[in-house]
């Protein structure tokens, strides 16, 4: 306590802070995109669209977040639980293979799970075409195309295309309103009636499309896995002209000689029994009634809402008004030019996050929200093992706290199905969702031994819903996931074996996500009990459950019990032979030392439970496992690194990882092994493109410059040499619900804030130093 000062003093935010970040973020283009991993991806939360800027043809897909084929499902195997006591015997023995093999046999889903047509696939909603006709002068020689440009804008949620023709300029915009949830895109020429464009709706499968009146529809209905009679979606497009007239011609709307066209894009699906013909009628006719301009400043007014929270200044380079995908390749060969590409990157992670989701509906998938194609990886759907929870890492500290919110739905839909697989499996309480599920509530292990039975997924979303009550002390949330919290509790509680060498609870049957280790007598399986992930995530569920039972006062019994459970839990970490953090309760050998999942330092991050400051061994461990690790690996894999190096305070470290992550890549193959790095419109490159990478690294790159799970808010606590000259940023959100500004000079704070509710003193680190501080209104 010595340490720590009294600051009483309001420390102002002085002009330096309202400098943060002016110039307006761009990301922009001198090409129209040749793939799709080059166009720019727009949404708002329910509709998205990423336009290509072609200058005679157009493709841009259209994605609806709920739109899902699948239906929900009972694949619970209930005579599992009679071969749990074999399973966990054989275990217990060493005989780990051939628990592998029941549990195969046995302790899978039914049916062909995640690869089957009921499990359904996250998919496209299609594609709008539009083809141009540029009108040639009389007498010149051929059409000449000047001065293209195509660009998005974080700061407004636009996209723009422009380009000039036979000296007249086109420009094109193109948003995903947050006003009146249509897409909007507007074409306009510098010259009377210069327009002329067919625009068409398209799918690869199931789909029908017509013309009414001067409206073109498509409707389709997709697989449910039972009768073909799944989900049912309606897209409307409507046009507003200035000049020229509009024809429909083969199921497409046909204009010509326009001076201005606005394009309306509604949809809808059936989705929770929504009457989807009439919203997305309804939603339509009231973008029509408004006039371009209110509906535009409407949508960047409500993006703002979200986007201006934070601002965030690393420094500038000389690079930095490079076009984007040049800026890339330069970023990755001399980083140190461009200090604002990681605030670039941060803020479109933002983007991001605001674009896929909102409150009411669905978290991100794996592809956020949009997928270009019907056979989406891995289905688009939400893996538990580390995806969906990555999705979600940036959201408190980036203050979009409210974005949380329809994760914590999702899994309160898992509840119930998961009471009936936690008793069918396990015959145990409460609920468990093991590493995958869908917007159709499967909870059930997935269809393989390998990867398909790990006991964590549950246990691991509630850390994602306490996190957004650690960080708001929202105590009416926290009433209403507690629920949810304890019945996971009740679950691991009543399915934890004891080990008998060592006396702990633990896990039985489960997996160390998706890896895999050598059996003494020289045979692979990964299938084990008490991997070291799960009893991270034990440990963590059962402190919160009994911190939330204080804070709400209920259930003193149970808390009780989880008390004393806590005793038998593993500790956080034990360190193996070879000093690093062991995956396994055995120090097994490991099939692949640089395997993309590092479960086992989940305890670093998102947990605290390992800390250099408190358990400084285990620390030092964990920075032995990623050395062994590496620092390659699938885009997701890489920000987790750079998560972990920030927790561990090294933020030269971390800065590699992020140049990693930012590594220019055109792969588009399904890659689990080295390889992960960016597109040019700066989506994440598993390959293939997956989400999690830009999350997962926005919520590295604050942690690189705020931490705030050690009991106390410590300021740069990762600052690489990068950005250390000078930077500010406001608005970030420290837990206990802090909000926090900063400058800094020379790696030194200069001036700070912590802005809160009510003026409380607070711990803050501050250039090595504690202080108390108290926070201002
Ligand atoms: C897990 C990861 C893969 C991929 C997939 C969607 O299976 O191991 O790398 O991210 O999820």
């Amino acid at each position: 306590m010595k340490m720590i000062r009294l600051l009483l003093v309001v420390i102002c935010a002085l002009p330096v802070l309202v400098h943060a970040q002016t110039k307006p973020l761009k990301l922009h283009y001198s090409l129209p995109a040749r793939m799709w991993e080059e166009t720019l991806p727009l949404g708002n939360g329910r509709l998205g669209m990423t336009p290509d800027g072609g200058t005679h043809k157009e493709k841009i897909v259209l994605n609806d977040i709920t739109l899902w084929s699948g239906s929900p499902q009972d694949a619970n195997n209930y005579e599992a639980y009679k071969s749990l006591p074999e399973i966990r015997k054989l275990i217990m023995e060493g005989r780990n293979e051939e628990a592998q093999d029941l549990v195969n046999k046995n302790f899978v889903c039914l049916g062909p799970g995640s690869g089957g047509a009921r499990w359904g696939k996250y998919q496209t909603l299609g594609a709008l075409e539009i083809e141009y006709t540029h009108k040639l002068i009389p007498g010149s020689p051929g059409e000449e195309l000047y001065n293209y440009n195509r660009q998005l804008s974080l700061n407004e949620a636009i996209a723009k295309t422009n380009y000039t023709v036979n000296g007249t300029d086109f420009k094109r915009e193109y948003f995903s309103s947050f006003d009146d949830d249509v897409n909007v895109i507007r074409l306009t020429a510098s010259k009377a009636g210069a327009i002329n464009c067919k625009i068409k709706l398209s799918r690869p499968e199931r789909f029908a499309v017509k013309t009414e009146g001067g409206e073109l529809q498509m409707y389709g209905q997709l697989d449910n896995g039972i009768d073909g009679k799944g989900m049912q979606y309606l897209t409307r497009v409507r046009t507003k002209l200035t000049g020229g007239k509009l024809t429909t011609e083969d199921g497409a709307l046909k204009i010509e000689g326009a001076t201005e066209v606005l394009i309306y894009v509604s949809a809808a699906t059936d989705f929770r029994g929504v009457a989807f013909r009439e919203k997305s009628k309804s939603l339509l006719d009231a973008a029509m009634r408004k006039p371009y301009s209110l509906q535009k400043a409407n949508h960047i007014a409500k993006y703002g809402r979200f986007f201006n929270r934070v601002k965030i200044n690393l420094g500038e380079g000389a690079s930095s008004g490079l076009p984007t995908d040049t800026r890339l390749e330069k970023f990755y060969g001399s980083s140190a030019d461009d200090p604002a590409m990681a605030a670039l990157f941060f803020q479109f992670g933002r983007y991001l996050t605001i674009s896929s989701t909102r409150v009411g509906l669905l978290p991100p998938n794996l592809q956020g929200l949009w997928a270009k194609e019907i056979n989406t990886p891995w289905n688009g759907d939400y893996h538990l093992d580390v995806n969906v929870q990555m999705n979600h890492w940036p959201v408190e500290v980036a203050n979009l706290s409210e974005l949380n919110l329809p994760l914590a739905d999702l899994v309160k839909g898992l509840v119930k199905p998961g009471e009936k697989t936690a008793k069918a499996y396990y015959n145990a309480e409460g609920w468990i969702a093991h590493v995958i599920t869908n917007i159709w509530g499967f909870t059930e292990p997935g269809e393989s031994a390998s990867w398909g039975v790990a006991n964590a997924g549950s246990g691991w979303l509630c850390d994602n819903l306490w996190q957004h009550y650690a960080f708001t002390n929202d105590l009416a949330y926290l009433k209403s996931i507690y629920p949810v919290l304890k019945g996971s509790a009740l679950f691991y509680k009543s399915a934890l074996v004891k080990d008998t060498r060592t006396g702990w609870l633990v896990t039985s049957p489960s997996v160390s996500p998706e890896n895999s280790f050598f059996l003494p007598n020289g045979k692979t399986a990964n299938v084990s009990m008490g991997p070291t992930i799960d009893n991270q995530i034990v440990r963590e569920l059962f402190t919160n459950v009994i911190a939330a039972s204080k804070l709400l006062n209920t259930d003193l019994a149970l808390r009780k019990e989880l008390e004393e459970k806590l005793k038998l839990v593993p500790p956080p970490g034990i360190i193996s032979k070879s000093g690093r953090i062991q995956e396994w309760l055995e120090d097994y050998k490991e099939t692949d030392p640089q395997h993309r999942h590092i479960s086992h330092l989940w305890g670093l991050y998102p947990a605290s439970l390992i800390t250099p400051s408190r358990t400084p061994e285990l620390a030092e461990a964990a920075r032995k496992t990623l050395e062994v690790r590496g620092d390659d690996g699938p885009s997701w894999t890489i920000a987790y690194k750079l998560l972990f190096w920030a927790r561990l305070k090294d933020g030269d470290r971390a800065f590699k990882l992020l140049k990693e992550i930012l590594k220019p890549t055109s792969r588009t193959d399904i890659n689990y092994g080295a390889g992960g790095g960016v597109y040019p419109n700066m989506l994440s490159a598993g390959p293939p493109f997956q989400i999690d990478g830009n999350f997962g690294a926005t919520a590295g790159i604050a942690e690189m410059i705020l931490q705030s799970h050690d009991g106390f808010i410590d300021l740069l606590p990762a600052l690489p040499l990068a950005w250390k000259a000078n930077g500010n940023v406001t608005g970030l959100k420290a837990r206990g619900n802090y909000t926090v500004d900063m400058s800094w000079k020379n790696g030194k704070i200069t001036v700070f804030k912590i802005k809160s509710p009510v003026s409380k003193k607070v711990k803050v680190k501050v250039n090595g130093k504690m202080m108390l501080v108290q926070s201002v209104k």
